[in-house]
């Protein structure tokens, strides 16, 4: 039998088993605990959940905002051997319902600022058959006893948490991780790249929903004994430059459009960072610019880097004091990286574009039920990005933008295909296409071209409305560009490459 490796033991217990149990593990805007305390909270949700009758391998889904609550439930569910599911708060009910259903939860966990949102998402999902939302958790964490108990015997490969993303391709679908996968990421990434240790604060602007988020609150601070500094509300530029001013924040998690808005924060002292040794970006390609602006308006030097859900976090990455500004830097131990054309071939060469695949051990094992998905990305060792890149004469990479159609904003992935249905269902709208036109820092927002019906008018603002109301908020087109047709190929096929210079000017 192989060994075995709980990830809430090793992130958590280990610490208190290893004389380091009074260590700040988590503060929240309203309280901090310990390693021990932590432990013991984690013990008492793990017994919490088990008295519900979660059983291993199970998945518990949460909606829940950054804090103490959500951070020991992912924990705990790890603990007992269930397959935590930390789901977006940014859904609308049917997105979040989609969710709850394809991953056959029964047991959903909410915040008492999303109950609306879990209450119509478990409408739809019939196998739900317990809903712990706000207040109910406390009833959940003091009613069983049991919190002596030991971890589950799990193995490396023992599933631990699935992660949904509209990645790659376009419908949500759960990325597997392992236990294992988790220790990988804080090793090589962690460790190697951030170099962290017992004395760094992490501060992520990404949420723990996010695998980014994740890894940077939960994964990295815990698997060396540092401190996770949480932030439930949602994060505004001022309110993050206090956070990190007043509690020390040493690591700073961000992204692009987040950093650009820091930087454009004309109210946020110069020395908000002051005890920030280093900063992080992904989600995006950080622009030159904002690297500048990071490193000689706050003294941040913000190491640019590509990861995904599905390898878990960060693959690629700069390192400190050899940034290129601009590239998403080098492969991080442990990560090999090919470029390849359209026929799979792996093209040689400096600045010859070809999509991006990685190789690494923290890959997931696949997508939950979507085996066509699972072989056209997991390819042998191999994981497809879906990202174009070039490789610079340094050694470090480039990316060039999307090699399909999927695009991200403010650091999400937005699938065109979706937004597009939406807008199709207005009465107004003919034919749509929604694609992503760079701003002034080179960050793709969505912009819908619409062909409207005959005898009718495009309303741009009616429409980005109507967006909001059936999407998640991030997904709305950031403007609308009415056309009398869209350009289309011999065959039919929309032609986004034209749309896409034709929006940009
Ligand atoms: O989008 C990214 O670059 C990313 C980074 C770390 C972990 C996960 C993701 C998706």
């Amino acid at each position: 039998m192989p060994e075995l490796f709980n990830a809430a033991q090793w992130l958590v217990d280990r610490h208190t088993a290893e004389g380091n149990g009074g260590r700040t593990a988590v503060v929240t805007p309203t309280r901090s605990l310990t390693y021990e305390e932590l432990s013991g909270e984690v013990r008492r949700v793990a017994a919490g959940l088990r008295a519900l009758g979660v059983r291993p391998e199970e998945r518990v889904l949460f909606c829940m905002a950054d804090d103490v609550e959500l951070f020991t439930g992912i924990l705990a569910a790890f603990r007992i051997g269930a397959v935590a599911v930390p789901a977006s708060t940014m859904l609308t009910g049917a997105e979040l319902g989609r969710l709850v259903a394809d991953c056959r939860t029964r047991v959903v966990l909410g915040s008492a600022e999303f109950a609306e949102l879990v209450r119509a998402a478990v409408q739809e999902a019939p196998e739900v058959q317990h809903v712990v939302i706000g207040d109910e958790w406390q009833r959940l964490r003091a009613a069983a006893p049991g919190a002596h108990e030991e971890p589950y015997p799990s193995w490396p490969d023992s599933p631990a948490l699935w992660l949904y993303t509209s990645g790659t391709t376009g419908t949500p679908k759960a990325a597997m991780h392992r236990h294992e996968d988790i220790r990988l990421v804080a090793e090589t990434y962690g460790r190697q790249v951030l170099g962290i240790g017992p004395e760094d604060r992490c501060l992520s602007v990404a949420k723990l929903f996010f695998a980014y988020g994740l890894g940077n609150s939960m994964f990295f601070p815990l698997s060396v004994g540092a401190t996770a500094l949480l932030e439930p509300a949602r994060p505004s530029p001022a309110l993050f430059a206090k956070r990190a001013a007043a509690d020390r924040a040493t690591l700073l998690f961000g992204v692009p459009g987040f950093l650009g808005a820091l930087l454009a924060g004309l109210d946020i002292p110069d020395d908000a960072f002051a005890t920030v040794r280093a900063g992080v970006s992904a989600g995006e390609a950080l622009p030159a610019r904002i690297y500048r602006g990071m490193r000689e308006r706050f003294g941040v030097e913000v190491l640019d880097g590509i990861g995904s859900t599905e390898m878990l976090h960060i693959f690629i990455s700069n390192r400190q004091g050899r940034v290129h500004p601009g590239s998403s830097g080098e492969p991080v131990p442990g990560y090999a990286v090919e470029l390849r054309d359209g026929e799979g071939r792996v093209v040689a060469g400096e600045g010859v574009p070809g999509e991006l695949y990685v190789r690494g051990a923290s890959a997931a094992t696949g997508y939950w039920c979507r085996a066509d998905t699972t072989r056209q990305v997991f390819l042998g060792d191999w994981v497809r990005t879906g990202d174009t890149y070039v490789r610079n004469g340094d050694g470090t990479y480039t990316c060039m933008g999307r090699t399909n159609d999927l695009l991200k904003a403010g650091g999400i992935w937005v699938a065109p295909a979706e937004v597009e249905e939406r807008l199709l269902a207005h009465p107004d709208v003919a034919e749509v296409a929604v694609v992503g036109a760079r701003d002034a820092d080179g960050l793709d927002k969505p912009v819908a071209c619409v062909v409207p019906r005959a005898g009718r008018e495009v309303d741009a603002e009616a429409l980005v409305a109507w967006c909001r109301e059936g999407l998640a908020a991030f997904k709305r087109p950031r403007a609308v560009v009415a056309l009398a047709e869209l350009p289309r190929t011999p065959t039919g096929k929309i032609r986004r490459n034209v749309l896409r210079e034709m929006v940009r000017s």
